[in-house]
C-alpha cells in the first residue's frame, strides 16, 4: 500500500522554500533600513548647509554695503584688509572661501571641516536682480553663499542688500 509522504509533516522542499522566503524578507528589511539611514544622513547635511548659510547672512547683515571709509572707490577688501577680522563691509567678502566654515562671529567651526562656505558679492541691476552690473554701478548687491561638502556643492542661497 502506498503511504503519502505529506502526512509526515513538511517536506524538505517546503522547508527550503520557507527558509528562502524568510531570508528574502530579512534582506528587504535590511535594505529598507539602510536607505532610511542614508536619506537621514543627507537630511542632516542639508540642515548643516542651511545653518552655514545663515551664519554668513547673520555676519553680513550688520555690515555696511560699501566700505565706511573709502565708500565706492574700491570693490572687494580695501587696502590693509587682508584678514577676515578686518572685513568691515559686505563686498570685502566677495570671492572669499571659508574652509573650515565660519560662524556669525567669524570663528572657525573646526568640527565641520568637511564643509566649506564660498561667498560671492556682485552689484545687480535695480530693475532686475538677476542681472549683474559693474562694481558699485547700482545701489543693490546680491550676496550668494555656496556650501560645499567634501568639495561637492550641496546647497546655495542668494539674497539682496541695498546700499541705503
Ligand atoms: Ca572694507
Ligand atoms: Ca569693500
Amino acid at each position: 500500500m502506498r503511504v503519502s509522504r505529506r502526512q509526515d509533516g513538511f517536506s524538505f522542499v517546503e522547508i527550503l522554500i520557507s527558509i528562502i522566503l524568510v531570508g528574502l524578507s530579512i534582506t528587504a528589511l535590511v535594505f529598507a533600513s539602510n536607505s532610511f539611514t542614508m536619506s537621514n544622513g543627507a537630511g542632516a547635511d542639508l540642515s548643516t548647509a542651511e545653518f552655514l548659510i545663515e551664519q554668513i547672512r547673520e555676519l553680513t547683515t550688520l555690515l555696511p554695503v560699501v566700505d565706511p571709509e573709502t565708500t565706492t572707490t574700491q570693490f572687494g577688501a580695501e587696502t590693509g584688509e587682508t584678514t577676515l577680522a578686518t572685513y568691515d563691509d559686505v563686498d570685502d567678502f566677495n570671492a572669499a572661501t571659508f574652509s573650515p566654515p565660519i560662524d556669525a562671529s567669524r570663528t572657525q567651526l573646526t568640527t565641520l571641516t568637511a564643509f566649506s562656505q564660498s561667498v560671492t558679492v556682485s552689484n545687480v541691476s535695480q530693475s532686475n536682480f538677476d542681472t549683474a552690473v559693474g562694481a558699485h554701478a547700482s545701489d543693490f548687491v546680491k550676496i550668494t553663499v555656496q556650501i560645499f561638502l567634501n568639495g561637492r556643492e550641496i546647497s546655495s542661497a542668494s539674497w539682496i542688500r541695498a546700499n541705503y
